[in-house]
């Protein structure tokens, strides 16, 4: 993904981070590429703990969105649901009011039960950030998340035997989420196990997104070029 110095958005990130990736994955999605510049925030060296950052995020999380103006929006689901509506009609978030309390249902699903579940296992369980970051752990909780992160995907791989995206029809947020999670359990080694068919299929295509294959692209680049 090319960074665009006088884009009118900037997004305050790190490259490979499973969240972020959810942005950087929705505005390809949404062809916005050319309105965002990305601002690089060292989640290994605790920048985005520090005075500076957190007086645009108050909770020290990345990513997050400034718009022109200043406007600060953190949270990938709301950042999504901004960029969802500002360019053509939403097609991540939903149209109908069903479509849109499905979709965040889910999300909210695939976010709670994996992506933050695989989070909490890193932060509490593993070395995560380093000591410098990682002021309190709690190993018991982190493996009871990284249980739940199990379930949870014997959960949607009964689910994808049903539909072929994760809020339903069409490809969504919900979808990204999820990619977010396995971009998230690749990182902390947690292996989805191989008898989940329908749930490795499903990641099978969101690979073969262009969205999907140009963050993996952009990874694998940036991490050559260091
Ligand atoms: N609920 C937040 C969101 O949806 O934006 C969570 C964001 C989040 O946890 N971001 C991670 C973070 O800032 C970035 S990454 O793990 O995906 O790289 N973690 C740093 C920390 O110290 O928790």
């Amino acid at each position: 993904m090319t960074t665009h110095p006088a884009a009118p958005m900037t997004v305050y990130d790190w490259f490979d981070g499973p969240y972020p990736a959810r942005v950087r994955i929705a505005i390809a999605e949404k062809n916005l590429e050319s309105q965002v510049r990305f601002e690089a925030v060292n989640l290994w060296t605790g920048e985005h703990k520090e005075p500076a950052f957190l007086a645009k995020n108050y909770s020290g999380t990345l990513p997050v969105l400034e718009l022109a103006d200043g406007t600060l929006i953190a949270e990938c689901t709301a950042i999504t649901e901004y960029l969802d509506n500002l360019a053509g009609p939403p097609t991540l978030t939903g149209a109908t009011p069903v479509e849109k309390g499905i979709i965040h249902m889910m999300s909210r699903r695939a976010e709670l039960e994996m992506l933050d579940a695989i989070s909490v296992y890193f932060h509490h369980a593993t070395p995560g950030l380093g000591p410098k970051v990682e002021l309190y752990q709690n190993a018991e909780w982190g493996l009871r998340q990284r249980d739940r992160a199990l379930r949870a995907m014997g959960y949607f791989d009964t689910l994808l035997k049903t539909r072929p995206y994760v809020a339903g029809a069409a490809f969504s947020m919900a979808d990204i989420t999820l990619v977010g999670a396995f971009i998230f359990a690749a990182i902390v080694k947690l292996a989805v196990p191989a008898q989940l068919t329908a749930l490795h299929a499903w990641h099978e295509r969101m690979q073969a997104r262009p969205s999907v294959k140009a963050w993996n692209a952009m990874v694998r680049a940036t991490v050559a070029a260091a």
